[in-house]
């Protein structure tokens, strides 16, 4: 049998008091969770918010937010006993399951859409152990194929379908209050299969329940132009971005992302490519931020609505930085980004840095 050591950190010990464990829940960890808030004076400025922060998800063990929701799922697995897992993914997901059933000792299977996840993920996912398969389609379609698995085989379903995803999920709301000592007004979420803005507001409400901030954030979702049911009202059959993480067209989580908006009295709106591109490049030089493309769908909705004419000058804002950015340095790397290329001579680099 496999060994697990019973951890005093990560988000299940942190957040007991807050998740559905029982006696028998193993409280395991990979180091999930306690992210940085990090605050942006320069982009506070330049979009002309009061205060500006960015959640750093990317610093979670496996580069991204879908640790906290699987370390929870992965916990409850072993406690009913599972011997492997499956799930559908973009990409972090399936990094993510991979590592925390490798850690477990359980087996870990997962279907990508094949030529449409980033090579970090895929690398993670292979060094991890997973049991892979790529399937030559697109998330929705792997998602609906594994429903079916799941329930026909004794194999556990790990995507956000399952309810212990989104209750690990929503500490990230916990941890924003328990360092701002309040909600923010305004927070920026991209939006893919839709779990992730559902456990934040689920996290937001549970921690105003407890009497842990007075104010709830407006939810502020993110969905790619070309992938964005939400905002067009239906299901994107051929759904088409860059931020791969987010290229869905059925959304798991529709109706809850959209109680999410509405009982928050916020939005779901979409950003283009270029603006995803421009928000990631931005957070990078201005920020020190490296987020992956579909992170920087939050900051990029941020701009779109700043530059439309709402005023956040007396707000304060957080923006999720859902995955860092060296998971997919393909797509930052495709531009035609140049720089200097000298032989290792003094004179020639001093000269062409103009000192010469
Ligand atoms: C970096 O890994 O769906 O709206 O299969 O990887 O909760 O889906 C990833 C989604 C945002 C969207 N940012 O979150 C998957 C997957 C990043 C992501 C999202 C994803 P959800």
């Amino acid at each position: 049998t496999i060994r697990i050591a019973v951890m005093k950190s990560g988000v299940l010990f942190r957040y007991k008091d807050f998740l559905p464990l029982t006696s028998s829940t193993p409280l395991f960890s990979l180091g999930e969770g306690d992210t940085p808030l990090v605050r942006s004076p320069q982009l506070e400025q330049e979009i002309g918010c009061k205060e500006l922060y960015f959640k750093l998800e990317g610093c979670n063990p496996t580069g991204s937010f879908k640790d906290r929701g699987m370390v929870m799922a992965i916990a409850e697995a072993m406690e009913v006993g599972s011997r492997s897992v499956m799930c559908a993914s973009t990409g972090n997901t399936s990094a993510s399951a991979a590592a925390y059933a490798a850690y477990c000792g359980l087996d870990c299977i997962i279907l990508v859409p094949k030529g449409n996840i980033a090579l970090g993920k895929l690398a993670q996912a292979i060094i991890y152990g997973a049991n892979i398969v790529a399937i030559d389609g697109n998330f929705d379609q792997a998602l609906s194929i594994v429903r079916v698995l799941t329930d026909k085989h004794p194999v556990a379903l790990v995507n956000s379908l399952n309810p212990y995803r989104l209750h690990g999920q929503k500490t990230a709301a916990f941890e924003i209050i328990d360092v701002l000592g309040e909600a923010p007004d305004y927070l920026f979420i991209p939006v893919g299969n839709a779990g992730n803005i559902s456990a934040y507001w689920m996290g937001f409400v549970e921690y105003h329940k407890a009497g842990k901030t007075k104010i709830r954030p407006k939810m502020m979702g993110f969905q790619a132009e070309g992938a964005a049911p939400i905002v067009r009202g239906h299901p994107i059959e051929k759904p088409q971005t860059i931020a791969s993480a987010i290229r869905i067209g059925n959304p798991a989580s529709w109706q809850k992302a959209v109680a999410a908006r509405d009982e928050s009295g916020g939005i779901i709106d979409m950003v283009s490519d270029d603006e995803i591109m421009a928000a990631l490049q931005l957070m990078a030089t201005k920020a020190g931020i490296f987020g992956e493309p579909a992170s920087a769908a939050s900051l990029a909705g941020l701009i779109k609505l700043a530059r439309k004419g709402t005023d956040f000058s007396a707000k304060r804002v957080v923006c999720v930085v859902t995955g860092t950015g060296l998971k997919d340095t393909e797509t930052v790397l495709k531009g035609d980004k140049s720089f200097l290329e000298l032989p290792p001579d003094l004179a020639a680099v001093e000269k062409a840095l103009g000192w010469g």
